[in-house]
Formats: C-alpha cells, structure tokens, sequence
C-alpha cells in the first residue's frame, strides 16, 4: 500500500554544518509519499511500559506504519518467530540499558541466521553516545538511529520503503567504506506536545488493583552529574535540552487515559520534574491547577522523580493536595565529597532538609544512593552509613544502595579513564577504589549481602518492603477510612526498621574491621534466615490485611467516569 499522509509535525532544521537536505520534508503542508506495506517491528525493555517505544512506535501508526512491539524478555523464538512471520520493513532495537548489549547481539545474531534481511537499526542512550562501538559489537546491525529517534525512525522507513538510499538521512551512524560514517544530528523534539501520545498497548501494572501507566510531562535534564548519561544524551544533540510539555495537555492526556482506561496511578518519568526555579515552579502551579480544575486531584495519584534541591514545602504540599503520592529522589551520597565526586551540587544538609520536608508535608519517598563512589574512602562509607541510619530511622523506607557505575558516556567514566583506573567492560564497567581496604569491605559486603536478594531486584526484600509501603500510600489516598490501616503501616514501619539496621550493623562491623582488623561474625548464610524471617512477616501482616478488607479495596477500584466538563479556560 502506498499511502499519501499530510501535516506531519515539521522537526527543527539540523543545525550541523555540510547538512544534506533530504527530499522527504516534513512540514505543515508536505505530502509524502511512502510505502507502508510492512510493518516495523520495535525490540526493547517493556517491564513497566517503555515510553521511548511507545513513542516511535505512535510516530509511525500517525503515518500510515503498522508497528509490532516486541518485549526483549520474551522467549527468544518467540521474538524470532515474530520477526520471520512478520517480514519487517525496519527491526529497531531500543538499548536504553548499556549492560543489555549482549543479549541484544545474541537476538540480532540469531534473527538473522533466521534468514531475517530487514534493515537493522539500534537507538537509545548507549547506541546514541557510543555508535561506535554499538556497530563494532554488533556487526548485524546496518544503522545505529542516534538521540531521539521519531523524526529519524520515521524518515529511514520512508527511504527505505521507497528503495532510495537510506545513508543520507539525518542522525544516523553507519558503516562505510571509511569506517563509521555519520550523517548530520538531528535536533531534539522542539515541541513536544506536537508528538501523538504513546502507544500504551499493554496491560497496564497494577498495585493494589489499581492500574498505573508511565507518562512525561517533559524531556531532558538540566543539570550535570557526573555519573549520569542523560545528561550527555540531552546535551549532545542540537536543540534545547529540557522541554516542557504544556500542563494542560499533560493533564488532558491524564484524564483520557484515567477515562478511557481506567487508569488511577500515573508514573512521571521525567528525569527531574519541572519544579526548580522560577519558570518551572509556575510550570508546576498550573499543572496543579489544571489537575484540580479537570477534577483530577480528587480521582488519580501520581509519583515523579526529582532533587534534593527542587523540595520547598509549600510547593510540595500543593503537589500532594494535587495527587502527588511518592517522591523519588536521587540523594545519591550522605557526604560533602561524595556529592562533589558526583558533581550532585547539593549538600548533605540539603539532602536532609529534604527528607525532612517530605516527611512533614506527609509524602513517601524512595531515593537513590551509592554507598560507593570511585572517591571512596573508609570515612565516607562511615559517613554515608550514618546518613542513611538518621534518615532511616522511623523506617519510612528500606535502605538501598549500590556502587556507582561508570556509564559510558559520562564524565566520571571519562575521569576514570584518563586517570588510568577504568577496568571492567561495557557489560560491567568498573574501577577500584583508591584504598585497598574500600576494596576489601565492598568485597566482604558483597560476600556476606546476597544484594540480589536484599537490595536489588523486584523479589529483593527492600523493594518488597518499599512495595507494600507504597500499596499502603496507595490505599490511604483511594480509601482511607479503613480502621486497622494505621497498625499495618506500624507494623511494615518496624519490619523496615529491623532489616534495615542488621545491613547496618553488617555494614558497620566490616567498616571497624577495616579499620582495626579482626573477623566477622555475620555470614551469608545468618543473613539469610532474617532476610526470609523479615520477609515472611511482611507478606502475611499484608496478606492477611488485603483479605480482611476485599471488598472494601475492590470497590475503591471501580472508576466513576462522571468527570466535570471542562469549560472554564485553561490557566494561562
Ligand atoms: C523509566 C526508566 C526506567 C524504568 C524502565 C521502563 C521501561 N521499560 O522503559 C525502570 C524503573 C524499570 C528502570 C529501571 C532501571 N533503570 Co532506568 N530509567 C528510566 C528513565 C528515567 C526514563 C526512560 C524513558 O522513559 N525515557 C523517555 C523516552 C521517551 O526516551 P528514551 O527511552 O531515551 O527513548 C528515546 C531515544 O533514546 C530513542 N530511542 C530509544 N530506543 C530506540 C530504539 C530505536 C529503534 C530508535 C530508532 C530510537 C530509540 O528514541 C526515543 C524517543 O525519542 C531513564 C532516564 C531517561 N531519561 O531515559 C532511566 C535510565 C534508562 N535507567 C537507568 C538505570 C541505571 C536503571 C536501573 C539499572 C536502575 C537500578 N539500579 O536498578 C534499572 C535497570 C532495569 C533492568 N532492566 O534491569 C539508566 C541507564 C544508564 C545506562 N547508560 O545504561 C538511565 C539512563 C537513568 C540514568 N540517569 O542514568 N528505569
Ligand atoms: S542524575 Fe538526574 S539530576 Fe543528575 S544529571 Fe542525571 S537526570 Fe539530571
């Protein structure tokens, strides 16, 4: 089928020099001629909705493009199977996680001896910033879409569904006769309200059997951790590098998906929300408003991500008034070198005025943390211990934390490399510590804590716990008059508290023995019989709730699609 689409959103002009203007334009008035008679087949990471998919792959439908999603986790023939059945135009790749590489060279690997011939191409952060390398490791591939990819996915099915060659289109890298060729970046989303909404065509999570989905309400991220690759993905292509959508269509995209399908949990997940500053704080208060004007506040929750810094309690207790029901904060270190190390330009005692605040203005937060850092010393891990037992100390949330990795793309990788101390490779890039005796302890800690058992890992313990904190959250906004509510979230509070202070203790005794010698009394094996005995508590103190109150938590599920129509003009 060879369709004629008009009005397609017109993408900023590249802004590199020696730019070769490709034929098909998208402008207010274009049409375009393509052939839609395959379909584009997408591969990447689905588990809680991926939205970069959801985006190309609505990009596409707006123009005629049939689009298959398949899920990386799925079984491999069955991603084969669909792949060779299907005949794709394009199979795009999505490697937003950098430690996937080599499952993704295995699929594309075995798609091809499938007998697959469709053009391959790979996006995400990793593929954007290190093309290539991505097209050294996987030979297979013919093209690596670089930055944000609809306005190029769309034009490289245009080409070659049209037999032109497919070498010119902007934002591309390739091999070629000299090497790795690239063509001229593409400019980042000018507007991004001008995209369609992303596809969601999959079964929404849910918690508590209330459904949620992930949604943006902008793109980019202002800011320059140093172990952060958003930050170099957002800043090395052209264009502005954070772009807010307009509240009101956020909200409007809210309230289709709550009516539509059902939808009472929204997952923001901007880097850092729209809150710091002037412009963004205003940004903030007419979200708020157009949520309480679209009747919204009082129907659906909602959780984001942002800083330390951006937390101001009368802005905070807005957005909680608005449905905000869970903060994620990146405190990401609990002493002044390490937050320099990590170039976070907050200090400690923002991080804890922070935590504070949320804790008054009656918000759950989550929160990243690196215990390590490749600045490490035994002091700051000592330091950073003592930071987290003084937030942690009511067991509002379970103790995470991990070591920090050196992503590609990143200055600190960047650092660690000129300084000669990068080691590891792309799967697990790594460095050691300056003191052998931080050596030491992160060994005898990763020894003794089974961290895919405790910390990381949707079946871990703290995220467990941080789960059932959530569900309770959850349960206080939907259905709040529930009596022995309070005493569950006492008694997940207590679990909390307890498994969090034997990691402390574990963490604590390694660190005086570090420093003082001797040997430790904590194995693996104890640490296991309280991992499962915390465990065990937390499921049947939650089980037997939700099965005293069934009926009361499935009737809060029920949606009344009796929204206010909006008629009142939007806040400006
Ligand atoms: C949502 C999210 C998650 C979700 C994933 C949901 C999902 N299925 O996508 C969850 C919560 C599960 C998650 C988990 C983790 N995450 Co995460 N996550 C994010 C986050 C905040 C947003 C992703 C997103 O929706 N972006 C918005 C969309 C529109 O942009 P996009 O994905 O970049 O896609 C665009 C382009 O990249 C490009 N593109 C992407 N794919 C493709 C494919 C093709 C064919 C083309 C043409 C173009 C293209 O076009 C898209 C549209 O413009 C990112 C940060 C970020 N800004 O991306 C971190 C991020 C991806 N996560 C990260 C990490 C480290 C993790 C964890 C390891 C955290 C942890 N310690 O557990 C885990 C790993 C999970 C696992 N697989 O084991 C890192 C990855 C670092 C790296 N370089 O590898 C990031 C970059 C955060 C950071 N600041 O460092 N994460
Ligand atoms: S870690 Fe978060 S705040 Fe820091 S640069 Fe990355 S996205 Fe921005």
């Amino acid at each position: 089928m060879v369709g004629k689409v008009r009005g397609t959103p017109a993408p900023k002009e590249p802004t590199m020099p020696g730019v070769s203007q490709f034929p098909i334009i998208h402008t207010g008035e274009a049409t375009v001629s393509r052939n839609t008679s395959r379909p584009i087949l997408l591969v990447g990471f689905q588990h809680q909705g991926n939205l970069g998919l959801g985006y190309l792959a609505s990009t596409l439908r707006q123009h005629g493009y049939s689009v298959i999603i398949c899920d990386i986790e799925a079984p491999l023939d069955q991603i084969v199977g669909t792949a060779v059945e299907s005949n794709p135009l394009i199979v795009g790749f999505s490697l937003i996680f950098q430690f996937y590489i080599l499952q993704y060279q295995r699929i594309i690997s075995m798609l091809r001896d499938a007998g697959v011939r469709s053009h391959f191409t790979m996006g995400g952060h990793f593929p954007s910033l290190s093309h290539i390398q991505t097209l050294n490791m996987v030979p297979e591939l013919d093209s690596v879409v670089r930055f944000e990819g609809e306005m190029t996915l769309l034009e490289l099915a245009d080409v070659i569904g049209n037999d032109r060659d497919w070498r010119t289109v902007p934002g591309i890298a390739f091999r070629s006769a000299d090497g790795i060729s690239t063509t001229p970046m593409r400019s980042l989303v000018d507007d991004l309200d001008t995209l369609p909404y992303p596809d969601r065509n999959y079964e929404p999570e849910t918690a508590i059997g209330h459904k949620a989905l992930p949604l943006l309400a902008s793109r980019g991220c202002a800011r320059t951790c140093s172990f952060c690759s958003i930050q170099t993905f957002y800043r090395t292509a052209p264009g502005k590098i954070v772009r807010t959508r307009k509240p009101e269509l956020v909200v409007e995209e809210m309230r289709s998906l709550h009516l539509d399908r059902g939808i009472r949990i929204f997952l923001f997940q901007d880097d850092d929300f729209p809150l710091y500053g002037p412009v963004w704080r205003r940004w903030a208060a007419s979200f708020v408003s157009e949520l309480h004007r679209s009747g919204l506040s009082r129907r659906v929750i909602w959780k984001m991500n942002c800083r330390a810094d951006s937390v101001d309690t009368e802005v905070f207790a807005s957005l909680r008034d608005a449905g905000l029901y869970l903060v994620y904060m990146g405190l990401e270190s609990g002493n002044e070198e390490g937050l320099k190390t990590l170039h976070k330009q907050v200090t400690v005692e923002q991080n804890l005025r922070a935590v504070r605040l949320l804790k008054q203005v009656g918000l759950l937060f989550e929160f990243g943390f690196m215990l390590f850092d490749p600045g490490s010393t035994l002091d700051s891990v000592r330091a950073n211990l003592n930071f987290l037992r003084t937030i942690l100390a009511d067991g509002c949330a379970a103790a995470v934390f991990c070591r920090m990795l050196p992503y590609d793309g990143t200055p600190i990788k960047d650092e660690l490399e000129r300084t000669g101390r990068l080691k590891g490779d792309i799967v697990k890039p790594d460095y050691d510590f300056l003191d052998p005796r931080v050596n030491a302890l992160y060994a005898s800690l990763s020894g003794i804590v089974d961290i895919w058992g405790w910390i990381h890992g949707y079946r871990a313990l703290s995220p467990q716990l941080n789960w059932v904190s959530n569900e309770i959250a959850i349960i206080e906004r939907m259905c709040p008059t529930l009596p022995d509510l309070p005493e569950l979230k006492q008694t997940v509070r207590r679990i909390t508290r307890a498994s969090n202070e034997v990691l402390f203790e574990v963490l604590e005794d390694l660190l005086n023995i570090a420093v003082n010698g001797g040997t430790t009394t904590w194995t693996n094996s104890r640490l296991d019989l309280y991992r499962k005995q915390f465990l065990d508590e937390l499921v049947d103190s939650r089980n037997a709730f939700v099965n005293r109150h069934q009926n009361a938590l499935l009737d809060s599920i029920e949606i009344d699609t009796n929204l206010p129509t909006l008629t009142e003009p939007a806040v400006a």
